[in-house]
């Protein structure tokens, strides 16, 4: 996400996104998943993370854009394929303008410097697929779990085998949950507004004492991308690719600046669950919502898909790096790409992550913007956290 613009460069180089392994070796500190939520870097010098496991050639992609016959799959929408420019987020001049007459004010780093992660803008051509309408809920996770007895990463003991050298006082399940300190804080140290919770869970969003009673319509969170993946198998679905994901938020509009449109909040009207007020300490709610809303609450895209920005993150199956765009951009148009075939974060190197989309509750203009289209986010396979969830996609 964002820090103030004249940080130093010694910041720069510190870790914003410590995930699970990091935490758990870190001891008594909390942290983490930001998510997206951290600044951006240039795309300098790029190592990859390494042999990843999972991944094996993609399949020959269907550029097919014919909507089957019959009824949708229940829940789901047709997303009708076709070429679309991908990535390029506008950079903001109001924003820089504000960055640069105010450099102690905190803002989002990432509108000031343009989103170089989803830079530049290119070509990019999908086939058509059945996407879930709404963000996966704790109902249907439940009937997931129901079904298969399946135990999310946050909710098994993490192992000193998987965590050489962590505190073992730190192995307890347990997931990252957003704890907004009562004071103003820079925003340069994330594990001011994260804390790893013992007992987190998608049961538990906020900690052993919570529950998800009453919230059988919102959005599971606290479930990392193998979680995801268990659940898409059981529903016989698929997590979407980040092209296809950007596709259906775009519903339909070319480069728009919001999956909605040109504004932010078109006559006025909030389009997405996201963060007002003084970030990270105090959410003013003026959308409605502090916090997770539920599914439906704010109106659906071009495509009838709703909280393709703000609420949760939502997982997509591709690797993360930064640096993807600029060779797809000198190729012409590139064909339902499925991400590259290795992983790597500048912030956090040696950390292989998936990508996640949309933002969250937690975005806003002042720290972090994801609900900006075409910006990206990322995190480990194995962190999930507060405000990431998903939602599932089928090839037809
Ligand atoms: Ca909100
Ligand atoms: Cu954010």
């Amino acid at each position: 996400m964002s820090v103030p613009p004249n940080h130093t460069a010694a910041a720069e180089r510190a870790t914003f996104q410590a995930v699970r392994p990091v935490l758990l070796a870190l001891a008594g500190i909390a942290v983490f998943a930001l998510a997206g939520c951290d600044r951006e870097k240039s795309p300098a010098s790029q190592p990859s993370s390494g042999a990843l496991p999972g991944t094996s050639a993609p399949p020959p992609p269907s550029l097919s854009t014919n909507r089957p016959a019959g009824d949708a799959p229940p829940g789901m929408v047709w997303i009708p394929g076709g070429e679309f420019v991908m990535g390029g987020p506008a950079l903001d001049s109001a924003v820089q303008q504000r960055a640069a007459a105010h450099p102690g004010e905190p803002v989002c780093s990432g509108l000031v410097a343009g989103f170089p992660d989803a830079q530049p803008a290119h070509r990019v051509r999908v086939g058509g697929f059945w996407m879930d309408i709404t963000e996966v809920t704790n109902a249907e996770f439940e009937r997931f779990v129901r079904a298969t007895g399946y135990i999310t990463i946050a909710e098994r003991k993490p192992t000193a085998e998987q965590y050489p050298g962590a505190d073992p006082e730190m192995l307890v399940p347990g997931s990252a949950v957003f704890t907004p300190p009562d004071e103003p804080v820079t925003l340069s140290n994330p594990l001011e507004w994260w804390s790893y919770v013992p007992g987190a869970n998608w049961r538990h969003p906020l900690g052993p004492q919570s529950t998800i009673e009453g919230l059988e319509n919102t959005p599971v969170v606290h479930v990392c991308h193998d979680d995801a993946l268990a659940f898409c198998k059981w529903a016989g679905k698929r997590l979407p690719t980040e092209a296809e994901w950007e596709f259906a938020a775009r519903g339909g509009m070319a480069q728009a600046e919001y999956a909605w449109g040109a504004e932010f909040r078109p006559g006025g009207r909030w389009m997405a669950n996201s963060f007002q007020g003084h970030f990270p300490i105090q959410d003013t709610a003026e959308d409605g919502f502090r916090g997770i809303a539920p599914i439906r609450s704010f109106p659906p895209n071009g495509y009838g898909l709703y909280d393709m920005a703000g609420n949760v993150w939502e997982w997509c199956s591709d690797w993360y790096r930064p640096d993807i765009y600029g060779p797809r951009a000198s190729a012409g148009v590139t064909l339902a790409p499925a991400g590259p075939t290795d992983s790597f974060d500048p912030d956090e190197p040696g950390v292989a992550k998936r990508v996640q989309r949309g933002g969250s509750f937690l975005c806003s203009d002042q720290y972090c913007a994801r609900f900006r289209i075409g910006t990206r986010g990322k995190g480990a396979p194995d962190t999930g956290s507060t405000h990431v969830g998903f939602r599932c996609v089928k090839s037809p």
